[in-house]
């Protein structure tokens, strides 16, 4: 019904137009038809003066009305280092570009108007104008050379690599369809190598070589989290697709291309805090962010720097957005540090880790571990409620033969006892109830008296340890389970003594 009405108006409008053509036509005929011309004539060529004045009167109203949503001015001058200089070259294009805009304007409505047909008008010819020639091509030339300058010297201080001596922080973003994976160098501060046959969307989905060392500790993240006035290098890179990366309010963009990392060099200088206060300062922040809720954080509240795609990739384009987070240096160690590794939460352990042996930051952890169970059982009333499970001792089955993996575990311990040189501990074995008790109880003792051979052996004083062995007969765990059972074949320690 509705398809027909509209066929049915535009047939109407079109005969009613074709009749107002005829009325006029008409209507010329009995006025004379040069008189009628004449006319039209003027009237076109007023209404185009007219036409020309209603537009560059809107364009200048409508720059200066948004001038504040406008990256550039108002609150959004730069939040990076170099992008005033980038802002600085839009505006120098701006003058030379608005200028031939007004007045080619100007020069092409005034002389449609000034030109118009008149009555035995005659129109004035010259083949050549040398003068005329070189005007616009000695003009627009040395514009263009200004332009090109300036833009080739702040190309060149913007774009040059870091010197590898130089302090910096890098990062990688790594373009896909449709998101960005964001990877940082963990507290080793490099990135680890990646092949692209390794990728594998389950469990590494940037192809990270498990085999280099700098990759244990890179982290992805969710947000980039960056500090405030360090010079931050990104490593752009894509999966499928072009991508580009562009962080708007730190006048960085750059491609991401398949296969050709590319990379941009920044420092912010404004915090997502300042940021937000500049904001606060013009009234169309200081809005609520949700019109329905008027008494909600307001607009300025809630901004946030992001990182989105500037390259048109694909249907879901537009969902490539990351959140940016600038902030003090202190908080950005902090959250650094608060980030698992890739390695760590994702593969190691599982059938794709190609580690067998304990790493570093695992004998750091566990060293870490003992040291603080010795010292909160050090501040009890009574040190010597506390017992210590030496988790990481391991033996053979049955045997009393400390495994190699157990030397970490020794050497803290020898460590803590060599610190705190006052302290006396008693070192018990215990065993599960599988077997013959007698054979538990041998075994129990054999094993706590490796520990104390192997102390003593390091040059700890022997009458500092006492080693015991309790077979079955103090299980800290239900024998009915084998994870039960594991819990009670165990080394523990005691503080049994400690001499101010
Ligand atoms: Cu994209």
């Amino acid at each position: 019904m509705i398809g027909f009405l509209i066929v049915a108006i535009t047939i109407l409008i079109g005969i009613i137009l074709v009749q107002i053509g005829k009325v006029t036509d008409l209507a010329g005929r009995i006025r004379g038809e040069e008189e009628s011309e004449r006319r039209s004539n003027n009237a076109q060529a007023i209404w185009l003066l007219v036409f020309m004045v209603v537009f560059l009167v809107f364009c200048v109203v409508s720059a200066i009305y948004y001038k504040n949503e406008m990256l550039g001015y108002g609150p959004h001058i730069s939040a990076s280092e170099h992008g005033g200089r980038i802002d600085n070259l839009f505006n120098v294009t701006l003058f030379f570009t608005g200028i031939v805009f007004i007045v080619t304007h100007i020069a092409l409505f005034w002389f449609s108007y000034k030109y118009k047909a008149r009555e035995g008008g005659v129109g004035k010819f010259f083949a050549h104008s040398n003068m005329l020639e070189g005007i616009w091509t000695i003009v627009p030339a040395i514009v263009m050379v200004i332009l090109v300058t300036q833009g080739l010297v702040v190309w060149n201080d913007v774009m040059p690599d870091v010197d590898p001596d130089e302090e910096y922080i890098e990062v990688e973003a790594t373009g896909y369809q449709f998101a960005w994976d964001i990877r940082y160098p963990g507290p080793d501060g490099k990135l680890g190598t990646r092949h692209f046959q390794l990728i594998n969307l389950a469990n590494n989905p940037l192809g990270q070589d498990w085999t280099d060392e700098k990759n244990i500790d890179d982290f992805h993240a969710t947000e980039i989290v960056l500090p405030v006035n360090k010079k931050v290098r990104v490593r752009i890179t894509a999966k499928d697709v072009l991508h580009n990366f562009y962080l708007p309010h730190f006048r960085v963009k750059m491609d991401a291309i398949p296969g050709l990392p590319t990379y941009f060099i920044f420092t912010p200088t404004t915090t997502t805090e300042e940021y937000r206060e500049r904001l606060s300062e013009y009234p169309e922040w200081q809005v609520p962010a949700d019109p329905d809720d008027a008494g909600g954080p307001q607009r300025w509240e809630l901004f946030d720097y992001e990182l989105a795609c500037a390259e048109l990739c694909g249907k879901g384009h537009w969902s490539m957005k990351r959140i940016v987070k600038i902030v003090s240096e202190e908080e950005y160690n902090e959250w650094m540090l608060s980030q698992p590794s890739y390695y760590k939460t994702n593969i190691r352990g599982t059938a794709d880790d190609p580690l067998g042996r304990l790493l570093d930051y695992e004998i750091e952890e566990r060293a870490d571990e003992l040291t603080t169970d010795f010292e909160s059982a050090l501040i009890l009333d009574d040190p010597s409620e506390a017992s210590i499970i030496l988790k990481n001792l391991f033996f053979d089955s049955g045997s009393a033969e400390l495994e190699e993996d157990s030397q970490y575990e020794l050497n803290s311990l020898l460590e803590i006892l060599t610190d705190y040189n006052d302290v006396s501990v008693e070192i018990s074995g215990h065993t599960d109830n599988t077997g013959d008790a007698n054979a538990n109880q041998l075994l129990s003792e054999a094993r706590a008296d490796a520990v104390l051979q192997y102390l003593t052996g390091q040059g700890l004083d022997a009458s500092r340890i006492q080693a015991v062995g309790f077979g079955q007969n103090r299980p800290a765990d239900t024998n009915d389970t084998p994870e039960g059972r594991q819990n009670n074949r165990r080394i523990e320690m005691r503080i049994i003594s400690q001499n101010f």
